[in-house]
């Protein structure tokens, strides 16, 4: 098989598996695409909630016609025995005669077993198939399993001076329906969506995927020392049926956290550094509830906060052609930097026009 054939059905299977980003939180969304004699013959995605795995899916799509085929899979197949058995000794038993992975899975219960299992099977293996673009899709899972953080993305839309409302508040709207829809996809690729209490209570949000064919809702997330955003706002009026968690601090008040929790909210205290909710502490909680990656929508308090902390991974900036003047609100809070040498330098890694308005895409 030449390279240029196995990387692109790997890339079919990177496409596969960033489908299912968003929705199978814990667990990695992975893409396996079944190949025979050069036909497609299976292909899957982990399936919402993380299971079933993604090779369970081509395997069930390819039936028998398997044996013989060679898999291409963006994460190693598991080796360890869950709700079924093993991905790798599925494989083995569909009679698959080649596996074809993008990159090792860090999990301890895998880490290197599932490769193994299919080479003491007899089964031909090659590793590291465009694993660089296996390294992006995978990165929210990635981040949570070696360093307890989940991947984030801040999403700001703001005017060509970086204000993100006028002196009284106005943003409705900055960039143009093009973005918000942009925006709405983007939301569906994430676990949860994140945004402070200033924002939660200027705009009243709703957070939520609309015309998008979600397949799982991003659980919205208010960080909220005082818990001063109301049940009565749209997040909490709709709190049972897209989950909404508040980090808060220790003086919220009790009757604030009771009137949440009825409003079927999930309350998630956290520790403070200088009388601030302590953001890193807020998202290793996160990740300890299975969150892999969080899109953050501001404002500006906590944009500052989060790449202060060194905690975003990726900046989506909507840049409308508009001005708003120095009298406008900042995109950024205060960064406390006294040298332009201290200042974060994201690095460009794409831009494209959003009808009217620019996307620009930049790594920390
Ligand atoms: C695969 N294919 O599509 C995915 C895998 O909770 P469980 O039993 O479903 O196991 C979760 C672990 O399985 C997860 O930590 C990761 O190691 C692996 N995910 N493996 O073979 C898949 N999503
Ligand atoms: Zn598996």
């Amino acid at each position: 098989m030449t390279r240029e054939t196995d990387e692109h059905h790997m890339s079919h299977a990177l496409r596969l598996a960033a489908r299912g980003n968003g929705s199978c939180w814990p667990n990695p969304a992975v893409g396996a695409v079944l190949v025979k004699e050069g036909r497609v013959i299976g292909r899957g995605t982990t399936q919402p909630g993380g299971r079933p795995h993604a090779e369970r899916m081509a395997l069930a799509q390819a039936g028998d016609q398997a044996r013989g085929a060679t898999a291409y899979v963006t994460l190693e197949p598991c080796a360890h025995h869950g709700r079924t058995s093993p991905c790798a000794e599925a494989l083995v038993a569909a009679g698959v005669a080649r596996v074809v992975g993008a990159i090792t899975d860090p999990d301890p219960r895998v880490a290197g077993r599932g490769y193994a299992i299919l080479r003491e099977a007899g089964i031909a293996v090659s590793e590291g198939v465009l694993a660089a673009e296996a390294l992006e899709v995978t990165a929210g899972f990635l981040k949570r399993v070696s360093r307890g953080l989940p991947f984030v993305t801040l999403k700001l839309g703001a005017t060509l001076d970086g204000r993100i409302a006028t002196a009284s508040g106005e943003s409705r709207w900055i960039t143009a329906p093009d973005s918000r829809r942009a925006v709405h996809a983007m939301r569906m690729s994430h676990d949860a969506v994140l945004v402070g209490s200033g924002t939660a209570l200027a705009d009243d949000p709703d957070l939520t995927v609309r015309d998008m064919g979600a397949l799982r809702q991003p659980v919205r997330i208010v960080i909220d020392r005082l818990l001063r955003h109301s049940p009565q706002s749209r997040l909490g009026q709709t709190a049972r049926e897209v989950p909404v968690w508040l980090l808060h601090g220790p003086e919220a008040s009790t009757g604030a956290q009771e009137a949440w929790r009825e409003a079927g909210a999930m309350l998630i205290p956290c520790p403070l550094r200088n009388g601030q909710i302590d953001l890193t502490a807020a998202l290793k909680l996160l990740a300890d509830q299975g969150l892999t990656r969080i899109f953050c929508e501001g404002g500006g308090t906590l944009a500052a906060g989060l790449v202060s902390a060194g905690l975003v991974d990726e900046l989506a900036l909507f840049s409308a052609g508009a001005l708003i003047g120095a009298e406008g609100r900042a995109a950024f809070g205060a960064l406390g930097l006294e040298h332009l040498a201290d200042a974060p330098r994201p690095r460009l890694i794409s831009q494209r026009p959003s009808g009217p308005d620019l996307l620009s895409r930049w790594r920390f």
